[in-house]
Order: structure tokens, then sequence, then C-alpha cells
């Protein structure tokens, strides 16, 4: 080999490792050249963990990093130089908690998905349709994640229930039904009730007797929420509510970043925990949308695809779980759409593998309804 040769520049592949794995690059060089190590620009140098070994004759480079953590994700670079020129490679390194998905979704079957949910009929001819109720904390997603079931089924951005940026009060103030269309304008069989936002104070927010009241069906669509008084009588005040004016499925709408920072005596906490026991009792299904994952974890925030390699998310979901009392099987982690301007599969994906989830366990109720 020539060693007046020009160096051929570095060719480094993007690796992903568990946490606790060696990171490994290597190049062999075509030619006697000198090397450095950089990592987000900044030189490297050899230490417990870091064992850059020594090129001899010049032309072999190595770096390992042994027990990787989140620290050692970035872009790591290779620069050569001789005296006939200066080149270099780089190749980005992510460090993941689980070596596979401990839950499995697939984009690929998205359309499928969609499908069979724009072919859903309820198995119980008493109700028209399927009807969810969305309660949770002021500012969860519970409107974005109306508006991102109706994006993914019409197939273009949909901003119909108010979702607002994040403030300190409750941005939905009145019970309102939204029907989801398809692309051609035909309505779907499943409906999801909006509710006012749940406060940490005991004053503020939705009343828990106004969920209950909802969940029951009392509540009829354009009630503007009182959060001084409870809905008991009067033109909003159903006293007897048909199978499909009831809820079928109560859905807890939850940020991930947030249910990690409340801790059980929290009165969102015992507020939800009083709506579940509800429906519990009339053995109405529960379950979790974890919303706000882009927010929780940087490395589902960059990449969807990560959500179930993501310890955050795991650890995010297992709270829910404890906190909220639903079983790990009843919590979806979703993205809503809230800053995108064009469709995406992944955040499609989980949107839809919630809703094919949850539309199976109202269907489940209603079916017993019968038996
Ligand atoms: N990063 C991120 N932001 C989200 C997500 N879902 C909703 N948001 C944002 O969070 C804010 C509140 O969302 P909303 O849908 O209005 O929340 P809400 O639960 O309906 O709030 P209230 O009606 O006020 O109780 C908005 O700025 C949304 O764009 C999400 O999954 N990720
Ligand atoms: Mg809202």
């Amino acid at each position: 080999m020539d060693s007046i040769m020009k160096p051929l520049a570095p060719q480094l592949r993007d690796i992903s490792v568990i946490r606790g794995q060696a990171i490994t690059f290597r190049w062999d060089a075509n030619c006697k050249v000198d090397g450095t190590w950089k990592k987000e620009g900044l030189m490297l140098h050899s230490d417990d963990r870091i064992i850059i070994t020594e090129p001899k004759p010049y032309l072999c480079f190595n770096l390992t990093i042994h027990n990787a953590t989140e620290e050692d994700e970035g872009e790591y670079s290779l620069e050569l130089s001789n005296w006939r020129g200066q080149v270099s490679g780089s190749a980005k390194v992510k460090v993941l908690d689980y070596a596979v998905a401990w839950r499995k979704i697939d984009c690929g079957e998205n359309d499928l998905v969609k499908t069979a949910l724009r072919k859903f009929t309820p198995s119980n001819t008493e109700t028209q349709c399927i009807r969810f109720l969305i309660h949770g904390p002021i500012g969860a997603g519970k409107s974005s994640i109306i508006n991102s079931i109706k994006t993914v089924f019409q197939g273009r951005m949909k901003v119909n229930a108010y979702a607002a940026p994040g403030t300190e009060t409750t941005q939905t103030k009145t019970y309102q039904t939204y029907e989801i269309k398809d692309q051609q304008g035909e309505k779907l069989s499943f409906v999801f009730n909006d509710i006012m936002g749940l406060e940490s104070t005991e004053t503020g927010g939705v009343l828990i007797a106004d969920i209950i009241s909802a969940l029951k069906g009392h509540i009829v669509d354009g009630y503007v929420f009182n959060q001084s008084s409870a809905l008991s009588e009067g033109f909003y005040y159903n006293n007897n509510p048909t199978l499909n004016e009831k809820v079928h499925c109560l859905v807890s709408a939850m940020p991930a970043n947030k249910i990690l920072l409340l801790d059980e005596s929290n009165s969102i906490i015992k507020k939800m925990n009083e709506v579940r026991e509800v429906a519990k009792n009339l053995g109405i299904p529960h379950v979790v949308l974890m919303t706000h994952v882009d927010s929780c974890c940087p490395l589902v925030k960059e990449d969807l695809d990560k959500i179930y390699v993501s310890k955050k998310i795991k650890i995010a979901m297992e709270n829910c779980s404890i906190k909220l009392g639903v079983p790990m099987n009843r919590i979806f982690p979703v993205k809503n759409y809230h800053e995108e301007n064009s469709l995406d599969k992944k955040i499609d994906c989980l949107i839809l593998d919630a809703l094919q989830n949850i539309v199976d366990f109202a269907n489940e109720y209603v079916i017993k309804l019968i038996e």
C-alpha cells in the first residue's frame, strides 16, 4: 500500500446498541495516515471506558466504548490526515433500552386495520354506534386525540375538536359528540365524546359528578360545563338515555410526561380513580391513551418506531397502570397530530392500534348486555 496516497474518507455505519453493550467503530485506512476520533466535534481520549487503539502501522483505526449509556448517543467522526490531504467520515449512535420491541406494531397493516374499522358495526343492534368518553387532565390531548383519529380516516389534517396550546385552564368547555367519517364522507360506527379537563384543584375543571353523568348518557350535546354545580336536570339532562346514548368505553387521556410527576395522593389521580370505580361497577371497560410520548422520550421524539424499545415509555406506562389502576394491556401510547402538516404512517399506526383495541373492548361490553 502506498503511504503517500490521499486517504479515503472513512465509511462509518450508524449503529444502535442496547444500553450496557459496547459501541465499536473500525476503519481500515488505505494508506499511512493520522487519525482522530471525535464525538459531536470534540476529540475523544482513551479512559476506563473509551478505548482508542493506536493504529499500527497507521492503518487500522478502532474506537470502542464499553458499557454504553444514553450520554453516548450522538454523532461520531473519524478525521484522517496525511500530507496529501484531510478527510473525515461520521456515523450516528443510538442507545436502546430493549433489543426487541416488547409490543409489536406494524405500519404495513395500517390500511387493513383502517378497512376493518370502517366496516365495523356494533354486535348489539340496540346501539347504532360505539360511544367513547375521553376524560383526563387539562391539556392531556383529549381534543387532539379526536382530531388525530379524524385525520387518520379522512387522510388530511382535521381540527374540529378545539385543541389549544398548553394553558392552566381547560379549553374544552362544552360537551360534544364527534363523529368520525372516512374520505368518502361515510360515517364510521363509533363516536367520541369530548369533555372539559380535570384540574388539580378541588374546585376547578370538570366535576366528577358530570363525568359520571356523561358516562351514563345523561348529558346532552351542547351542554356548557358549570364548574360550581353538576348537571342534574333541565334541557341538557337526559333522564332516560338509550344504550346508544350511553358510553361503552371510558378512555382516560394521560400525558406520559405528566403521569411521572403525579403521585397517588394528587387530586387528579384521585378524581380519575373515582370515575374508574364507577365505570368498573357499571361494567364499562376502561383504557388509557397515553399521549405526549414525544415529550417524554427523545428517542421516540426522533423516531416513533422506537416506542416499544424505550424504557422511558415503559416506565410511564407502568406509572399509568399503577396510578390509574389499568392493566398494561389496556394502555396505549399515542402521539397526536399537533404540529405536523402532513400525514405520518407511524402516528397513524399507534392511533389505529389503540383504536382497534378499544373498539374491541367496547364491542365486547355491548355484546355482554344481550347475553
Ligand atoms: N407534543 C405533543 N403535544 C400534544 C400532543 N397531544 C396534544 N398536544 C398539544 O397539547 C395541547 C393541549 O391539547 P388539547 O387536545 O387541547 O388537550 P385537551 O386535553 O383537550 O385540553 P382541555 O380541553 O383544555 O382540557 C395542544 O397544544 C396540543 O397541540 C402530543 O401527543 N404531543
Ligand atoms: Mg379539549
